[in-house]
């Protein structure tokens, strides 16, 4: 089959479409065509030898969206409590109240963790926490409200649709009343976690206190139509299989076609240690780049698909920015979730770092805030491109 070449600049699918999997052909020809693929495709694509030829799609969507720019930001993840109610075998970092390891912030502390450890002008703080018994809605109010004022420039990207739904049941109110609380304190958008995997058999198993999928995404729904953007994970590498996955990146797509309110798409890879989970095994490098390639290729309705480098490490995430990812997401700084899940990546980066991973794997690095407007820097202050 002959498949036209791509023409833009140097860009890295300037060598011809090959593949010696006859299941990608007509895929590759959707593809080139612009057109939506099937579940069909879907589960070809994770079953095809040729990950190089999957890959080489996803660049070739990917290089068609953005050229060679790759998104960071400068961020900082704020963990005001591991204090959970939930007991997800997926999960490390939780504690049940009165656990020695348990910690919960106060408002005075969460403020001050914000400002400390980085020298670097934050545009981003990234909050998510532990579902905790005793911390009324107002705590989070509060806790947004003191960040506001005192980092007025800065995104405040937190609460997952699972807590967003815990504060609500726990506050007597609607989620549509909470969304207008959270935004009211200066919630500015929400992270993508919580959504593991929505396939109940799955569900079930590694996070059975959780919401389920549709109470996500019905959240999530709601979270867009009140003009909030945010993002949307998948966790894949435990139990689930490709007709999950597919299924799970699927009904994203949907949502996404219904409010256009997702900006990225994070595969995040399951990291066993320390979890009820600990006997699995962790996911390969080969695993990882063809989750990143085939989300770039089912999600068309999404513009960005993030390489999380603390998770993936940077050897890893820099490779994915040849197969379809575009963002590597940011300095994070102080990461506990994966490092209580054994893993082994740095807590942060610089914005030096990242760029230099980004230069190397040929792309050009474009700082960006929450919504992916260019960020400027002098010294450190930061302005945005609006
Ligand atoms: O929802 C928890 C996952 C998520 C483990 O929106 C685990 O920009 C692997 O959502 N092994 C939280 N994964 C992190 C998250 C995120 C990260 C970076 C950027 C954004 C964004 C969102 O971490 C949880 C869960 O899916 N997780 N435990 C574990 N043992």
């Amino acid at each position: 089959m002959s498949i036209p070449t791509v023409e833009i600049g140097s860009n890295t699918t300037a060598a011809p479409f090959r593949t010696h999997d006859p299941r990608l052909e007509p895929i590759a020809a959707k593809v080139m065509a612009r057109e939506r693929l099937t579940a069909e495709d879907g589960l070809a694509l994770y079953a095809s030898s040729d990950v190089l030829a999957v890959g080489w799609l996803a660049n070739h969507v990917r290089e068609r969206m953005h050229g060679l720019t790759t998104f960071f930001n400068v961020n900082r993840h704020i963990n005001p409590t591991n204090v959970c109610v939930a007991n997800c075998r997926l999960c490390a970092f939780g504690r049940k109240k009165g656990d020695p390891n348990g910690y919960t912030m106060g408002l005075e502390e969460a403020w001050t963790s914000a400002a400390s450890g980085y020298s670097e002008a934050v545009t981003e703080f990234h909050i998510v926490g532990g579902l905790h018994p005793d911390l009324p809605l107002e705590f989070f109010l509060d806790l947004v409200r003191g960040l506001k004022e005192r980092f007025p420039k800065v995104h405040v990207k937190a609460f997952t649709m699972v807590e967003v739904s815990f504060f609500a049941r726990r506050a007597k109110l609607t989620i549509a009343q909470t969304l207008v609380k959270l935004r009211e304190a200066g919630v500015d958008s929400m992270p993508g976690g919580g959504a593991e995997i929505f396939a109940p058999r799955v569900r079930s198993i590694i996070c059975d206190h959780k919401i389920d999928g549709s109470e996500w995404i019905e959240t999530a729904r709601l979270a867009h139509k009140m003009g909030f953007k945010s993002n949307a994970t998948m966790l894949y590498g435990h139990i689930e299989n490709d007709e999950d996955r597919v299924d799970h990146i699927l009904k994203l797509r949907d949502l996404q076609d219904d409010t256009g309110g997702f900006q990225t798409f994070i595969p995040l890879a399951f990291h066993p240690e320390n979890t009820a989970l600990a006997h699995l095994p962790t996911t390969s490098g080969l695993t990882d780049i063809r989750q990143i390639a085939v989300s770039r290729l089912l999600l068309d309705n999404f513009a960005h698909i993030k390489a999380y480098w603390q998770m993936l490490t940077p050897k890893i995430a820099q490779l994915a920015l040849l197969f379809g990812a575009d963002d590597l997401d940011g300095t994070v700084i102080e990461e506990k979730i994966y490092h209580d899940a054994g893993a082994t990546t740095p807590q942060g980066m610089t914005r030096k770092d990242l760029c230099r991973l980004i230069t190397e794997a040929g792309r050009i690095p474009v700082e960006r805030d929450t919504l992916y407007r260019p960020v400027s820097r002098s010294e450190d202050s930061f302005t945005v491109a609006v």
